[in-house]
């Protein structure tokens, strides 16, 4: 065999492994956990195709993040040049050593956390193989968004490290686009952890029930607003030419759904076959399809009206706000206990937008908000800031959305 990666000199900078550096791995692994066995590692030394080969001592198996973060971190301060490898399905010489490197091999973290089939989001370890993915979330009626002919060993952490495109890539775009977020160990073994918008916990709210459109209608959705009724009544007080397409409905909860795909007819028929279905099944009281672009624009206006409608009333303080799809409205009751408030938002995106309405700008009114709204979205693992940014506003509140070391990692980067 031949090696291409010869014209990279070793960096004399990095230490050489000892007896003590596999005590101490040892002692974090247990025996199973730290590979010596010439055969094992002389595998992981080589890359499937035979092309790229190290000269690694030492394989190293983990089995949870607090594993990896003590080996990166005790390899850090040795100066113990580390590589890590997943499926080794590779094509380029990254998943194995150039010279001695230590091997931290994801193998041994091949579990699925959870999985929120409301919203679509797995959560799983770094080592599972993709077509196990594909298997379990294909048995709960979903697919994943990404299939490559090395899915039967290519690990989901190398996926998306390599931001691996594949044979879906026309349909679903970017893996990266289709991650909501990520645990991180840093190479000196810090822990990031920017999971928060994966962690769902599905205590029943009936606004996930709204969802079922998002499976119904699948591949036409293109928008799904969500406005609540005191949203409706601002509208219609504030907005000028804008029409109620449901007058006599005192309803608590009013959906935008908006369907763009290739073919008019089937979607429209879609869509009626759909808002029916709900009806029958109590899901949705009442409902109308727009009949012409000047409909569609007037229900658009409703919706897009609110922000504007909002400042009418005096003053108005502005959250926008993510939060698990099953606690969305719950906040918006909360606040209505103390004052007058809006519920608004990109249902869609688990995003909402918390208006709460004043006669005036008040030091007293805020008190009864913040730092309350912050807090409790915190507490449901929120964001803090959906769309908006954190601008002048919330500067100073980012620590309610990231832990203290991304915070830190975005000062430096
Ligand atoms: C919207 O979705 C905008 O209407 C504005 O993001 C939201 O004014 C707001 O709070
Ligand atoms: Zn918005």
């Amino acid at each position: 065999f031949s090696t291409t990666a010869t014209h990279i000199q070793r960096n004399p900078a990095y230490s050489v492994l000892n007896s003590d550096d596999v005590s101490y791995f040892k002692s974090i692994l247990g025996d199973s956990g730290v590979v010596q066995d010439e055969d094992r590692v002389a595998v992981a030394n080589v890359d499937w195709m035979g092309k790229y080969r190290g000269a690694s001592q030492l394989l190293l198996l983990p089995k949870s993040t607090t594993e990896v973060s003590k080996i990166l971190s005790y390899c850090n301060s040795r100066r113990l040049a580390v590589v890590p490898q997943g499926g080794n399905t590779g094509l380029v010489g990254g998943s194995v050593p150039v010279y001695d490197e230590v091997i931290v091999s994801l193998v041994g973290m091949d579990k699925i956390i959870s999985f929120d089939n409301v919203n679509g989001i797995l959560t799983c370890e770094a080592g599972c193989v993709l077509e196990n993915l594909s298997t379990f979330v294909e048995n709960e009626g979903f697919i994943m968004p990404l299939d490559l002919g090395a899915k039967g060993s290519c690990h989901i952490g190398g996926n998306i490290s390599t931001n691996a495109g594949g044979l879906r890539f026309i349909r679903y775009g970017s893996l990266h686009g289709n991650v909501l977020g990520l645990e991180v160990v840093l190479a000196n073994g810090t822990v990031l952890d920017m999971l928060s918008t994966l962690r769902k916990d599905n205590t029943g709210y009936d606004l996930k029930h709204l969802f079922i459109a998002r499976r119904n209608l699948g591949e036409i959705l293109s928008a799904f607003e969500f406005m609540d009724h005191h949203c409706i009544d601002l509208a219609m007080k504030h907005l000028e030419g804008v029409q109620n397409p449901l007058p006599a409905s005192p309803y608590k909860f009013y959906v935008l759904i908006e369907t763009t795909g290739s073919d008019e007819s089937y979607d429209k028929a879609k869509l009626e076959a759909f808002l029916l279905r709900s009806m029958e099944d109590g899901l949705v009281a009442d409902g109308v399809i727009a009949q012409d672009i000047s409909q569609a624009s007037n229900f658009w206006r409703i919706r897009e009206g609110i922000s504007e409608a909002s400042v009418k009333v005096g003053a108005v303080y502005k959250y926008d706000l993510s939060i698990p799809v099953e606690k969305l409205y719950d906040i918006v009751e909360e606040m209505r206990i103390r004052v007058e408030v809006l519920g608004y938002g990109h249902l869609g995106d688990g995003n909402l937008h918390l208006n709460i309405l004043s006669s005036k700008y008040d030091e007293s009114v805020l008190a009864q908000i913040e730092p309350f709204v912050y807090e409790w979205t915190s507490a449901q693992r929120g964001s803090i800031s959906a769309e908006h940014g954190l601008g002048l506003m919330k500067a100073e509140k980012i620590h309610y959305s990231k832990s203290p070391e991304a915070v830190s990692l975005s000062m430096v980067s």
